[in-house]
Parts: structure tokens; C-alpha cells; sequence
């Protein structure tokens, strides 16, 4: 076990029993929605995960301390805190282990983490990865890298259009890194089930994606696995809203000179004000969904 890893007593007993496990990140919970909703979500996805028969590990860093499994008070805490917290992701664990701060984790660190505790998958809405503009900002999420080189599935709705989906894709699959499409052969635009774009793989089981997991570790490969969860129609968005939402948020960000790490809370943020809050419905359902799909591949990991 690392020595700057605590794995909650419930998680590991799971763990050590060999029963169900689904990591969960803490960005989506300090970055990714509004107070109070955010703390309310991440409640409600743990709860959705143990009426699914798998124990909930929600990862963050606490006071130095790469956590695996948290209690309410702490996840709320990250909550309460919002974009206060940092947002850490592969580069930023050393700095925050040895000055024993506080992290939100992307999916990058919670892929990390994860996997330092035994957990081979994780839920959550949406992941980075190119964004539109990259040709000249070079601003590709980490998330894409760490999906190529540690061995965690990870449960998504597929990426926004803040990104650009079709480079998104061309970098996973240089990467080598399985895009698999839930139930469908396009990969999901996480707000609405069509992005025009395909996935690698339709799968229609949880059993199948446990098999194909379970494959590609016996091939001794190091990376992870993409599955793109569509949004359940009902949740889903308005196309022509949403595009418009987002492309106004993209351009503030350009014309308020928004860089870095803070590109995707910022836009994040926007979209949920500018959607009055609609977007932000979607999301929670979105997150709840693949929280139940996960925990059910879970049980079929072994
Ligand atoms: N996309 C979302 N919601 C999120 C994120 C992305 O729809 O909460 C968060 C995740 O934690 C993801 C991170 O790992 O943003 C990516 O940030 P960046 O683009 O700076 O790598
Ligand atoms: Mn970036």
C-alpha cells in the first residue's frame, strides 16, 4: 500500500472480501456543480451505487493524504469549498501530498488513486480531452494520457462539445486507449446521446465489458478503458440549445483570456447559468446512470 494512501475501513474491507467497488472523483463535486446540488449529487450517486450492490469510494485529497473513501462531512467539505479547493491532476499530487493541502481529483488522479487501491472502476459524468482551439493552445485534458497508461475502466457520458469530440477520439486512438459505446454504436455527446461520431465498440452487458476488461489486462497492456454511457433520453437536452449555450461560453472564455486548468470549471460554470439550471439536471441524471451501470460492471469484475 502506498504510504501516503488512506483507503477508507469500508472500502478496503470490501476490497479484501472481493466484493464490488466503484470509484468516484471530487472535481465534479468542487468544480463541476453549484453548492449545494453538488454535494446533494455526490450523496445521491454513493446511495445509487450501494442500492446497485457495490460499495461507493469517492477519492479526493485530504490534508495531504491521497483518500480513498469518504465520509459525508468530508464531502461536503469539498463542496462547501467549491472552486476554493484545487483542482489536482497528475502533476499537482506532489505538491499537495508534501505541503499536506487539500484536492479536488480529476479523472486523472482519481484514476491514480484508484488504482493504488485496487479499484478497477470508476463512474462519473464527463471526461476532458482536446479542446476546440488545441491546434494552437496545445490544452489537452491529462485525462486522455492517464487513460493510455493506468489500468481503470472509467464510466462517462461521453465529452462535451466545450471539446473537440473528433480530435478527442484521434488521441485515444493513438493512445490505444478502447472507446466503447454502451448500448450504441455513436459515441455520446453527454447532454444529448448523438454526437455524430462512433465509438470503437458496441457492448450491451455489463458482462461484456467486464470480459473485455478482463482481456485486455491479460494482454498485459498498462492502459485503461473508455466506456461512453449515453444520456437516457428522457434527460437528455435540446441540441440547439445547449450548442448555443456552450458556444457563448466559449467565447468568454477567449475573450476574458481564460487558461489552463481553469478553461473547463469556467466553462462548466457558464453553461449551467447560461441553461438556468437546466443543464445542470441533466448532469445529475447523466452521473446517476452511469453510477448504476458501473456498479453493476463491478460485480462482474471479479
Ligand atoms: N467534464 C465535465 N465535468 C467535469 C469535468 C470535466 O463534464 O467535472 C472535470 C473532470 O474532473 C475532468 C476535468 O477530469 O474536469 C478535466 O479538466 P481539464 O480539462 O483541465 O483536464
Ligand atoms: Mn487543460
Amino acid at each position: 500500500m502506498n504510504k501516503y494512501l488512506d483507503v477508507s475501513p469500508e472500502v478496503r474491507a470490501a476490497l479484501e472480501a472481493g466484493k464490488p467497488v466503484v470509484a468516484l472523483e471530487s472535481t465534479i463535486i468542487s468544480h463541476g456543480m453549484p453548492y449545494p446540488k453538488n454535494v446533494e449529487t455526490a450523496l445521491l450517486v454513493e446511495e445509487t451505487i450501494r442500492q446497485n450492490g457495490a460499495v461507493p469510494a469517492t477519492i479526493a485529497v485530504l490534508g495531504g493524504r491521497l483518500k480513498a473513501g469518504l465520509s459525508k462531512e468530508e464531502i461536503g467539505h469539498l463542496g462547501k469549498a467549491g472552486r476554493k479547493v484545487a483542482k489536482a491532476s497528475r502533476r499537482d499530487l506532489p505538491a499537495l501530498v508534501a505541503r499536506g493541502a487539500d484536492g479536488a481529483t480529476t479523472v486523472t488522479t482519481t484514476m491514480i488513486i484508484a488504482h493504488m487501491a485496487g479499484i478497477k472502476i470508476f463512474a462519473t459524468g464527463g471526461i476532458g480531452g482536446v479542446h476546440r482551439g488545441a491546434e494552437t493552445t496545445m490544452d489537452i485534458s491529462a485525462d486522455l494520457e492517464e487513460l493510455a497508461q493506468t489500468p481503470v475502466m472509467v464510466v462517462c457520458a461521453g465529452a462535451k462539445s466545450i471539446l473537440d469530440l473528433g480530435l478527442t477520439l484521434e488521441y485515444l486512438e493513438t493512445k490505444g486507449v478502447p472507446v466503447i459505446g454502451y448500448g450504441t454504436e455513436e459515441l455520446p455527446a453527454f447532454y444529448t446521446p448523438h454526437s455524430g461520431f462512433g465509438v470503437d465498440y458496441r457492448v450491451d452487458s455489463p458482462e461484456e465489458l467486464a470480459a473485455m476488461f478482463r482481456a485486455q489486462r491479460e494482454l498485459g497492456y498498462k492502459g485503461g478503458m473508455l466506456v461512453t454511457n449515453p444520456i437516457p433520453e428522457q434527460y437528455a437536452m435540446d441540441k440547439a440549445t445547449i450548442d448555443a449555450a456552450i458556444e457563448q461560453a466559449l467565447k468568454e472564455s477567449v475573450e476574458q483570456g481564460v487558461k489552463g486548468k481553469e478553461t473547463t470549471p469556467f466553462l462548466l460554470a457558464r453553461v449551467v447559468e447560461l441553461t438556468g439550471g437546466d443543464s445542470l439536471e441533466s448532469n445529475i441524471q447523466l452521473v446517476l446512470n452511469n453510477a448504476r451501470l458501473a456498479a453493476r460492471t463491478a460485480a462482474c469484475l471479479g
